[in-house]
Order: C-alpha cells, then sequence, then structure tokens
C-alpha cells in the first residue's frame, strides 16, 4: 500500500468551483459564461490564495511572538517562475483545481497556461533564492524573502533572420498579476544623495532625495507545513510632495529631477548575468530594497515601539547576503543604529557583524562588484563614511594581528589609489560572521585563491553550503510521470519533503521491470516535449533520437562554443564519410540560452549556434541523424518541460569557473546522464551517483592552472588546432564561411580567438570531449544499461535538495530552526 503524504484539501471539488466562481463574480464581474481562461485564471489563483491567509497569518504572528529567529534573504533576484501549480499543490488543491476548470469548461492546461512568467532574474543565482524560500517555507523556518518587483524582468530573446539574439522588454505586469499584494500602508522612505553635516558633534546626513518604497507581498506556502511566508519585493514609488528639507539648499532643481525619475529605480533588472555593471542606477536599485528591507524588519519586529531595543535585533533575524548585490545594506544597518536610534559605533558594529552572512557565488574577479567611492559618495554620502571607518578599523585590526602590509594593501575595503573605490565582496567578508561558497570544490577555492587573504586571517568565518533546487517545481511537478514511479517504487511519497529517501530506489536498479517503466517515463517525456516544441517553437523533433540538452546562459566560461565546434565535426565527419551514415548514433541537441545584452562573443556564439542549427537541419545528408536546435527564450517553464524529457545533459564549463549550477541537479534529478568536467557540483554529482554513471572528460583545475603558467592564453591554443585534424576541421569551418553563407566575416572574432587566446581553454579540452562523445554512444546503444544508470543517478540525488542546503545553512550559518 502507498503512503500518501501530500496535503488534502479542505473542501471538495464543487466548493471549490463555487468560490471561484464566486471570484468571477463578486470581484472581477464575469459570468462563467463569458470567463475567458485569463479570467478563470486570475480567479483560481485568488481562490487558492484565500486558502492559503490563514497559515499565512499565524506563521507571522508566531514568528513575531516566538522566539525563533527568522531569516531575511536579501537578493536583487527572484526568478520565481509561474505560481499557479505550486500553490495548488502545496495548498492540497489540485485534483480540486482540475474538477473546477472542467467543470467550467476547461481544460487544466489552457489555465495553467494564462499564467505569464515572472522573469525577474537573471539565471542560478535568481532562481535558487526562489529555491531557497519554498524550503525555508516547507520546513517551517520563518523567513522573509527581500527583493525588488521589476517593472521589466529579463528580456524576452528573439532570433533574426541571420540568427542573431534580439532582446525585446518584457512587460510581465501589462495583464493582471493576481498572486502580489501591493500594501501602500507599510511603506518605507529611501533617501539618497545631499551631504552630511556636523550637528552638536554628531554626524547628520541631509539627503537631497526620497523614493517611497512599497511593498509587494507574495505568499510563499510550504509543503505540508503548514506555515506561508513572505516574498516582499519591493516597488519605488514617488512621493507627490517635495522634500522640503532640500528647499533652503538652492538645490531645487537638482532635487526635483530624480524626484520625477523616482520610479525608474525599480523599472529594470539589469540583464548581466556574472559581469555587474558599476552603474549609479544599479546602486540606486541595491540601496533602495535593501534599505526598505531593514527598516521593515524594525518595524516587523519591534511593532509599535517608538524606541525599540535593538540590542538584541540579531536574535529577530539574521540576514543572508545573496552574492553582493546587498552588501550596502552593512553599512545601512550600521546608519540606522547609530543615527536613527542613537547606539554608539561598537555597538552597531557588534549588532551588524552578528546580523549578517554573506554567500559568494562565484570565481571570476570581473564579477566581483566594487564601487568607485566617488559613485557612493554622491548617492550615499553618509555610508561612505561609514565605510570608510569599517576600512580604518579593518586596517587596525589586521595591524594588530600582524598581517603583512602588502596583504592589508590587497585587502583593502577602500582602496586607496588615485580614484578610490570599494570592495564589496571584502566588506561583507570583514562586516559579516560567515561566508560560504555554493559547492565544495567552490568554497574551497574560495579559500585557496579568490579570498584567501581573508581565509588566512578569519578562518573560522569560512563554510561550504553546497546549492541544492527544490523537489516540488523540479521534480513533482515539473516530472508527474516519474514521480508517480518514484511514489510506486518506494511505496511512499514522502520523499516530495525528504529527498534523501530517493536512496530507496538504488535496489530498484537492478529490477528490470522496474527500469523498463523508467524508460519507458523517459520516452513518454520526450514524446511530450515533441509537442512542446511544435506548439512553442514550431519545429518538429524526433523523440526516437537522443535527446541532447545545453541550457544556460551563454558564457565563454560554460563554453557552449565546445559543443558546437563538436557538433560541427560530427557532421563534417558524416559528410566526407568519415564515418559511416549508419554508425551515427541519432540525436538532437538543443541550446537555451541568453547573451546579456552587450556581451559581444556570446551574441556571436547563439548566432552560430542558430546558422549550425539552419545548415545541419537542413542538409538532406544528415537527416535522421543529426538535429541542432536553439531554442528561443530559454526560462523556467522551458526547463520545467525540457530537463524531464532530456537524455544527456552537458555541464562542460572550464574547470574552476563555475561556482556550483544548479541545473546540473535538476538533470540528474530527473534522469537524465550528466557529461560533465569537474567543476562546481559537477563534483559533488559524480561522487555521489558514482564515477561509473557519469560522463567525466576534460581538464582539472590544476591542469587549467598549468597551462595557464605556460602562457596558454597567449598563443598556446593554436598548438592543439595544428595537432588535431578534426578541431581544425570544425574551426575552418567556421571561418570559411560554412555558416554564414560565404562570408568569411561574421565570425572572425570567435575564430580569431581560439586561436591566439581561448582563456577558458575549449581547443585544449577538445580531444577529451570528442572521446567521451564515442563512449556516450556507445553507452547510449544500450538501453537498459542507460536506464539503469539514469535511475542510479536518480536514486543518488536526493543530496540536491534545497532542502538539504536549508538545513545546512540553519546549521552551520543561522543557528536557528522552525518554528514550534
Ligand atoms: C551566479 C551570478 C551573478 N554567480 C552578477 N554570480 C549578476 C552575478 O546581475 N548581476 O550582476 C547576476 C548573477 N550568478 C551563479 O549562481 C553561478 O554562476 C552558478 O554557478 C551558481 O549555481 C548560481 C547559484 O549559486
Amino acid at each position: 500500500m502507498t503512503e500518501i503524504t501530500a496535503p488534502k484539501a479542505p473542501v471538495t471539488s464543487d466548493e471549490f468551483t463555487g468560490e471561484i466562481r464566486e471570484q468571477l463574480k463578486y470581484t472581477q464581474g464575469v459570468t462563467p459564461e463569458q470567463a475567458t481562461a485569463a479570467d478563470v485564471y486570475v480567479a483560481a489563483a485568488a481562490a487558492v490564495r484565500r486558502h492559503l491567509v490563514d497559515a499565512w497569518m499565524k506563521t507571522q504572528k508566531d514568528m513575531v511572538s516566538g522566539d525563533t529567529k527568522a531569516v531575511g534573504y536579501l537578493s536583487a533576484e527572484f526568478l520565481m517562475g509561474k505560481q499557479l501549480s505550486n500553490a495548488l499543490l502545496n495548498a492540497g488543491l489540485t485534483e480540486q483545481f482540475e474538477a473546477a476548470v472542467k467543470a467550467l469548461g476547461f481544460e487544466p492546461q489552457q489555465i495553467v497556461d494564462a499564467e505569464y512568467e515572472p522573469g525577474l532574474g537573471n539565471g542560478g543565482l535568481g532562481r535558487l533564492a526562489a529555491c531557497y524560500i519554498d524550503s525555508l517555507a516547507s520546513i517551517g523556518v520563518p523567513a522573509f524573502g527581500y527583493g525588488i518587483q521589476y517593472r521589466y524582468g529579463i528580456f524576452k530573446q528573439k532570433f533574426d533572420d541571420k540568427g542573431r539574439q534580439i532582446e525585446t522588454p518584457d512587460y510581465w505586469l501589462a495583464n493582471e498579476e493576481p498572486w502580489g499584494h501591493i500594501d501602500y500602508n507599510r511603506d518605507q522612505r529611501v533617501s539618497f544623495g545631499g551631504k552630511v553635516v556636523e550637528e552638536n558633534g554628531r554626524r547628520v546626513w541631509k539627503p537631497a532625495w526620497s523614493v517611497r518604497a512599497v511593498p509587494v507581498d507574495y505568499m510563499v506556502p510550504g509543503y505540508t507545513s503548514q506555515r506561508v511566508n513572505t516574498l516582499r519585493l519591493w516597488t519605488a514609488k514617488s512621493y507627490d510632495e517635495f522634500d522640503l528639507l532640500t528647499f533652503n539648499e538652492s538645490e531645487y532643481l537638482d532635487a526635483v529631477k530624480p524626484q520625477v525619475a523616482a520610479e525608474n529605480i525599480t523599472k529594470i533588472l539589469y540583464p548581466e548575468d556574472s559581469t555587474p555593471q558599476g552603474k549609479a542606477l544599479r546602486l540606486e536599485q541595491q540601496y533602495f530594497f535593501v534599505a526598505a528591507s531593514i527598516h521593515d524588519a524594525i518595524r516587523v519586529f519591534y511593532p509599535g515601539e517608538a524606541n525599540p531595543d535593538l540590542t538584541n535585533f540579531a536574535d529577530k533575524i539574521v540576514f543572508q547576503l545573496n552574492d553582493t548585490h546587498p552588501v550596502i545594506g552593512i553599512p545601512e544597518l550600521m546608519r540606522v543604529l547609530m543615527d536613527e536610534h542613537g547606539y554608539d559605533w561598537d555597538t552597531a558594529w557588534g549588532i551588524t557583524q552578528k546580523t549578517f552572512n554573506y554567500t559568494c557565488h562565484t570565481l571570476l574577479p570581473e564579477a566581483l562588484e566594487v564601487w568607485p567611492a566617488d559613485l557612493i559618495g554622491e548617492l550615499l554620502p553618509r555610508h561612505l563614511e561609514i565605510i570608510r571607518k569599517i576600512n580604518d578599523q579593518f586596517v587596525a585590526e589586521l595591524e594588530s594581528k600582524n598581517v603583512a602590509a602588502d596583504q592589508i594593501e590587497r585587502m583593502r575595503i577602500y582602496t586607496d589609489d588615485e580614484r578610490p573605490s570599494v570592495r564589496m565582496a571584502f566588506l561583507a567578508s570583514y562586516a559579516g560572521s560567515y561566508v560560504n561558497g555554493v559547492a565544495e570544490l567552490h568554497s574551497e577555492l574560495l579559500k585557496d585563491v579568490t579570498l584567501k587573504d581573508f581565509s588566512d586571517v578569519y578562518p573560522q568565518k569560512f563554510a561550504n553550503v553546497t546549492n541544492g533546487v527544490t523537489p516540488r517545481r523540479f521534480v513533482r511537478l515539473s516530472n508527474p510521470r516519474m514521480s508517480a514511479l518514484i511514489t510506486e517504487g518506494l511505496g511512499t511519497d514522502r520523499w516530495i519533503s525528504d529527498l534523501s529517501l530517493l536512496k530507496g530506489l538504488v535496489p530498484l536498479a537492478d529490477d528490470a521491470e522496474f527500469v523498463r517503466k523508467f524508460a519507458d517515463v523517459k520516452q513518454a517525456n520526450k514524446d511530450a516535449f515533441a509537442v512542446f516544441a511544435k506548439s512553442h517553437y514550431g519545429i518538429d523533433l524526433d523523440s526516437s533520437t537522443m535527446f541532447n540538452t545545453m541550457v544556460k546562459r551563454l558564457h565563454e566560461y560554460k563554453r557552449q562554443s565546445l559543443k558546437i565546434l563538436a557538433l560541427i565535426s560530427t557532421y563534417a565527419d558524416i559528410k566526407s564519410g568519415k564515418v559511416n551514415v549508419d554508425d551515427v548514433l541519432p540525436r538532437t541537441v538543443m541550446f537555451g540560452a541568453k547573451s546579456a545584452p552587450g556581451y559581444a562573443m556570446a551574441k556571436l556564439t547563439i548566432r552560430l549556434i542558430n546558422n549550425v542549427s539552419r545548415v545541419v537541419n537542413n542538409d538532406p545528408d544528415v537527416k535522421g541523424k543529426l538535429a541542432v536546435h536553439m531554442l528561443p527564450n530559454y526560462n523556467i517553464e522551458m526547463a520545467e518541460n525540457l530537463i524531464p524529457a532530456t537524455d544527456l545533459d552537458e555541464q562542460i564549463s572550464q574547470a574552476g569557473k563555475e561556482a556550483s549550477g544548479t541545473g546540473n541537479m535538476k538533470f540528474a534529478l530527473n534522469g537524465a546522464l550528466t557529461v560533465g568536467t569537474l567543476d562546481g557540483a559537477n563534483v559533488e554529482i559524480r561522487q555521489l551517483v558514482g564515477a561509473e554513471n557519469f560522463f567525466l572528460f576534460g581538464m582539472t583545475v590544476d591542469e587549467v592552472d598549468k597551462l595557464y603558467a605556460e602562457g596558454y592564453d597567449h598563443g598556446g591554443s593554436r598548438k592543439y588546432y595544428e595537432a588535431d585534424p578534426r578541431l581544425k576541421q570544425a574551426v575552418d569551418m567556421v571561418a570559411d564561411g560554412t555558416f554564414s553563407d560565404g562570408d568569411k566575416d561574421v565570425y572572425k572574432d570567435l575564430v580569431n580567438d581560439w586561436l591566439t587566446h581561448d582563456y577558458f581553454m575549449t581547443m585544449a579540452d577538445f580531444g577529451a570531449y570528442m572521446d567521451i562523445q564515442a563512449e556516450i554512444e556507445n553507452t547510449y546503444r544500450e538501453p537498459a544499461k542507460w536506464a539503469r544508470m539514469a535511475v542510479l543517478n536518480v536514486a543518488n540525488s536526493g543530496y540536491f535538495s534545497s532542502d538539504r542546503s536549508i538545513e545546512d545553512y540553519l546549521e552551520r550559518i543561522w543557528h536557528t530552526g522552525a518554528l514550534a
């Protein structure tokens, strides 16, 4: 007998239908006969929300009255994905919903499709934040997600007739958005500019302009926990009155201009993943949401108190800084404690240090945010003073620890060169209690390389928490067929809230019947994706071929170019007859990737992929053997459909560059096999699923370092090109116009880079990559063996639940837990 623990709704299908009808009638003013799918979607969303309200209020009440410390997850991005199915699952209303919409004359999928996906994040970092607030609620930890409700999310990607990426605005709020509740009565004032004056021996900030921060609240329902947390996304509104304090300063015009432009602050998400733009507006965004959130936390935890005793603030809430984007919160809390609440420096410092922790998500030096000090001084003059004082205190502390002068120089938070700047990662590493990386290898490299100076002086601050993904969205909801099979195999559905139970599937990998069913599920998912691809992208996929996927942001370090060169090589070999067409394993290769709009190399790579796709897919010589698709606008919805349908996943970044990756976890959990390098969380995936169930290739971090030391990126790559005829042929085809209608100029920047710098060592890893592909093909030709390996990937990937990550944060960093 199968144990079912999924939540059950307090209402019948008929009752839920009635609730939807009521919403339609009394809130939206449409009859059931008039109602479109979009109307029913809005009504259903409102109806589910109502079922969550009591638990939401109780969670907030228990959080404030109890003494369980809350978590404030400060993140510039929350990439939530569509909300309806997740809310229904967690409220236990899925069946009632399905019956209700059928009673209203619709198919459930039509209603789900009516929701527009919010894209308030760039990629992994934003999606991680969304997984973490899901897990916090599911474990029952009181928590706030604090962020920004951008008016325009990540751009929508299209391709022009030459295959180039075109960005179009993502105006996701064009239609009714039923999940967020804008709460004008819980607003906060956030000020900017002006100057700091001395008054009665105290430093007093006289800002030049202010913005009204208004919270938009989203319920975050836990799965089976009876807890509902809050995601509070701030939106900027202008005050209709002017700030009087600016009038007597003859700065009227200066003051009015930004006042009028106030709402611009939350208008757009910066589309750079990894390489932050040092733009004033971006700093305004960061300060805006962090300042509002800190004031909000004080309001929530000291309700109605005019002079709260904030010495216990760090017992009320711990703030996790999701990368450096919210780090300006550190001087802000110092300022609030000293200037607004009268604490002295040391008291404020003690509270601040206990309150903040910092998660670093990168190893790329260019991704560590550094702000010009003059920019901070212009926008936040008081904060710059505080940062400088923190730096002075820091330098004195290092001197007292006898740290060498050159090391101190390297570690300065406030650089004292010609144009001083502030290093946000260093500020966070000094001011916070803990610094963590996002996978074991990454945390080690942080300690050994990126933040080595800090880990030498403060070793006890450094921790690892390996990323995770929520099994609700990325297994239970996205892969219902496999979920049913898992529940059948384990005899319980408790794995949805305790993913370590997947281990129980290990013995079933030797059960031929189970493995066959597992393979059938994969085939059904592939067939379903072919239907999805036809309706969404207008393409025909052959689901009898291997589905080979590479989806992630387009970045040179992730090496989409390695995959495309390998493809070109295979294509050339079939064309030239070097390999017999009958010996080729039929494959459908699918890419999905957005490039930052200003990232020329990445955009050129997208153009190349599109044109390889055009040439290959139109060539009768390879028909049925090789198909290549660049699917437009990779987003959460695509991930949810494509990942369960994938046979082979590509995680082929240069070793030492991908901090963790989270797509890799989603694929393994959905029974795809990985071809990958020893990078990020791939290392842990391989350890857990077993080396024999993972296709490893390529250089290690040490080998990469050794090649750099030999000058690889100054001409070293050409040797590989000369030595490997397969590589030479592929590169030459890109250069000779095969994929640009004979125009040899189109890809010259790419080709030139490969042959002269190739910083990410695509050329050097090409041979190993081609060799492993041969092994992959041989394995895939034995379906039972492949399926068994896939089962073992699922069975051994329970560790990658974001519930486990949150448990690690609770134990290693936050020192708090679930509400009683
Ligand atoms: C990750 C970012 C990032 N690391 C700057 N850093 C941004 C940096 O808007 N910006 O300026 C936006 C995003 N994102 C990713 O985080 C890592 O590359 C992945 O390896 C990791 O899995 C993910 C979650 O930890």
